[in-house]
């Protein structure tokens, strides 16, 4: 636990001067289920591994924190950007959840993105994200 503590010191002492946020440095997500190209019966339970960053509930505003996004059938929108709410195929864990079931999608091919993003809605930079096409029986 000492040597982790001194590691998260050393790190932040390290990282600090430099001008990309440090605590998403080595983030990733990574949709575990369903797999990239399967065959799903629905309803489809997505699966969400992040490393590297905490997933949080969005009203947690700490840095190196953030919450899953889900785009269903949707683009990515501008990564800059907040990323909306009430729009159809996006959907915010907001509150903290790696797990979500998509319980009406049609059959045939589907695409699922996953971002990271912070409390301010807006993608983690480097950007956090993973795809999956699958499809629906
Ligand atoms: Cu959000």
């Amino acid at each position: 636990m000492k040597i982790r503590i001194f590691r998260l010191v050393l790190g932040a002492v390290i990282l600090l001067p430099l001008a990309a946020p440090a605590q998403t440095r080595h983030a990733k997500v990574k949709i575990t289920a369903p797999t990239n190209g399967a065959t799903v019966s629905g309803p489809v339970k997505v699966v969400l591994v992040a490393t590297g960053v905490e997933i949080v509930p969005a009203t947690v505003e700490r840095p190196g924190t953030g919450h899953h996004h889900l785009f269903v059938d949707h683009d990515l929108t501008p990564v800059a950007d907040t990323i909306p709410r009430g729009v159809t195929g996006i959907l915010h864990l907001g509150r903290g959840q790696t797990e979500f079931v998509l319980d009406s999608l049609t059959p045939g091919p589907h695409r699922v993105i996953a971002v990271v993003a912070d409390w301010k809605h807006v993608p983690l930079k480097p950007l956090v994200v993973d795809t999956v096409r699958f499809t629906v029986k």
